[in-house]
C-alpha cells in the first residue's frame, strides 16, 4: 500500500471512530426511558413501583432507581409515567433499599395524601426518620412521602432489579389526586445522592433512575 493511500486508510479510521464516539454520547444524552401508563379506572388510577438499591445493568449499574410495572405484569426501568387528570391514583411501591435517614425529620411526615400511607399494610402518619430511605414526591401536587427502608441486616437483599417480591422490601401504599392536564416533575429529594457532591446530582437527578416526569392526560 502506498503511503497515500495508508494515510487514507489511517484517516478514515479516525474519522469513523469520532462519528461513532460522537453517536454514543448523543444517544446517552438524549435517552429517554419508556413511558407506563397507569392501570385501573378512568375514575381511580394505579401505579405499581419498586425501589432499588442498585439497578444491576446499564450504564450506571450501581445506582439506585425505580422501575414501573407494566399492566401486563413486566418491570420496566423507567420513571416517565401516564395517569388521568383530577383522578385519585394509588400508588402501591415496593421499597427494596436500606435506610439511609432523612436529613430533615419534616419529610417523615407524608403531605398531600388522601387517607393515610400505610405501610406494610398499617396505616401511619408520620415515618422515624431514620428509618426512611428515600422520598416519592411531587411538588406541583403538593405531595411528599417518605418510604420506609429495609433493615441493613435483612436477610435476602435484592442486588438485580427487577426484585421479586420473595426479597426483603417494604410495602407502601398511598393515595393523591393529580391535578390538571400538564407534565409535571417526580423525585426523590432526600437522601439518595448521599455520596454525590453537595448532596445532590447523581440518580436524584437522573430521569429514569430517582427523578421522573408524570404525564397528566
Ligand atoms: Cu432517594
Amino acid at each position: 500500500m502506498s503511503l497515500g493511500a495508508r494515510l487514507a486508510a489511517v484517516g478514515l479510521g479516525v474519522a469513523v471512530s469520532a462519528a461513532l464516539i460522537v453517536y454514543y454520547i448523543l444517544g446517552y444524552l438524549i435517552v429517554q426511558p419508556p413511558n407506563v401508563a397507569a392501570s385501573g379506572s378512568a375514575q381511580h388510577a394505579r401505579l405499581t413501583l419498586q425501589t432499588v438499591a442498585s439497578l444491576g445493568f446499564g450504564p450506571h449499574r450501581d445506582w439506585v432507581s425505580y422501575l414501573a410495572k407494566e399492566d401486563t405484569g413486566k418491570w420496566v426501568h423507567s420513571t416517565v409515567l401516564t395517569v388521568p387528570a383530577n383522578t385519585l391514583v394509588t400508588v402501591t411501591l415496593y421499597q427494596y433499599d436500606t435506610a439511609t435517614g432523612l436529613r430533615n425529620p419534616y419529610f417523615g411526615g407524608p403531605r398531600g395524601l388522601v387517607g393515610d400511607m400505610l405501610v406494610n399494610g398499617t396505616p401511619t402518619k408520620t415515618l422515624d426518620p431514620d428509618l426512611a430511605s428515600h422520598t416519592f414526591a411531587i411538588p406541583d401536587f403538593g405531595v411528599s412521602v417518605p418510604l420506609k427502608g429495609v433493615a441493613d441486616n435483612a436477610k435476602n437483599q435484592c442486588s438485580v432489579a427487577p426484585c421479586t417480591l420473595a426479597e426483603a422490601h417494604e410495602t407502601i401504599t398511598f393515595t393523591f389526586r393529580t391535578g390538571k392536564r400538564g407534565d409535571y416533575r417526580w423525585q426523590c429529594f432526600v437522601p439518595c445522592a448521599a455520596g454525590f457532591i453537595l448532596g445532590f446530582g447523581g440518580p436524584m437527578q437522573s430521569l429514569g433512575y430517582m427523578d421522573g416526569i408524570l404525564h397528566v392526560v
